[in-house]
């Protein structure tokens, strides 16, 4: 073992020694992320990673994905036969366990080859019968976060044939542009939200703690001044979409700012349980959202955060998670 990942196999080793489980699983990848798969993430946005994380990690995302499936909350929602939590690690001792503990922070560290901060997760649970298709969608435009060093890990205990898994427009990422979420109230149609939409563009948060006691993919308001998602559906022999078969113990690696969907349509006699955790690298920051769509985690509320503060003055909601220096 070279002395960089030594530290850091010493870094994560400490984290779970720390978690009050007695079982300490290893928090190494079970193979090096090799320089091709870091150079493909970048030049594409996204990558698949196959083998990297041990069966007990998938024995632990079945449990914890179970788990939160069983128990929705205010932070879940029905959106067609899709359910989407957010923050499912809060309730799930298992997930929380792979966002603190599991190989996943090193892999995003070592893709951004840097020190990488947890920032939030969510659960994608399509029930077995007919998986209708995750519309085309960037992920950053939902949360109050800016920055270029931002990776979604994408995995699920379940195997995801190409037609149902997650794709991407290749190279997106690098596309400069950040598009509507297609969430929340349309101002142009309704008098109360743009009553909101002013106090949120005048400072006031679009989505204060309170959305921890009732939210909606429509609790916010949508910023209609940025530019629609392309359709990308209707015209895909227009785009390089890429997209794979995924098996449990592999890792989709794509980022944050990448134009993804997932395939649908298709009868499926099995569930497809997924989870994917959101990464942030140095350069990430606040970044107050009119149009934004998925509270903040709720940790960060009472530090009143401002557009512009790095993540790195959050240290209490936002510690390193993984770090190549143990003391970065
Ligand atoms: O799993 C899916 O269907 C969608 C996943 C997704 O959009 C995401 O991880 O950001």
């Amino acid at each position: 073992m070279n002395g960089r990942r030594q530290c850091a196999f010493h870094l994560r080793l400490t984290r779970a020694k720390t978690s009050g489980y007695p079982d300490a699983m290893t928090a190494d990848p079970l193979r090096e992320i090799t320089k091709e798969e870091i150079s493909d993430f970048h030049r594409d946005g996204a990558v698949l990673l196959k083998g990297v994380l041990a069966s007990e990690w998938v024995d632990l995302l079945r449990e914890g994905t179970d788990a939160a499936i069983a128990n929705p909350d205010v932070m879940s929602e029905n959106l067609g036969t899709l359910r989407v939590d957010q923050f499912p690690a809060a309730k799930s001792p298992a997930l929380q366990r792979i966002v603190d503990e599991s190989p996943l922070a090193e892999i995003a560290g070592r893709a951004l080859g840097s020190a990488v901060r947890f920032y939030m997760d969510q659960l994608f649970f399509k029930p077995k019968g007919l998986f209708l298709p995750t519309p085309w969608h960037q992920d950053t435009c939902y949360y109050n976060l800016e920055g270029d060093a931002l990776v979604r890990a994408w995995v699920s205990p379940d195997r995801v044939s190409r037609e149902v898994s997650l794709e991407v427009v290749r190279g997106s990422h690098l596309w400069n542009v950040t598009y509507s979420p297609l969430a929340g109230r349309d101002p142009d149609l309704d008098a109360d939200a743009r009553v909101m939409l002013e106090s949120a563009r005048a400072g006031e948060p679009m989505l204060g703690v309170d959305a921890y006691d009732d939210w909606n993919y429509f609790s916010g308001v949508r910023d209609n001044s940025l530019p629609k998602v392309p359709d990308i559906e209707g015209h895909r022999d227009s785009y390089e979409i890429l997209g794979w078969d995924y098996e449990p113990g592999d890792v989709i690696l794509f980022h944050g700012h990448i134009l993804h969907a997932a395939g649908g349509n298709v009868a499926s006699q099995t569930p497809r349980r997924a989870h994917a955790s959101l990464w942030a690298g140095s350069d990430v920051r606040y970044l107050h959202r009119v149009g934004q769509v998925i509270p903040d985690p709720r940790a960060l509320y009472k530090y009143e955060p401002k557009s512009g503060q790095p993540l790195s003055e959050f240290p209490e909601v936002f510690p390193v998670a993984w770090s190549p220096d143990p003391a970065g």
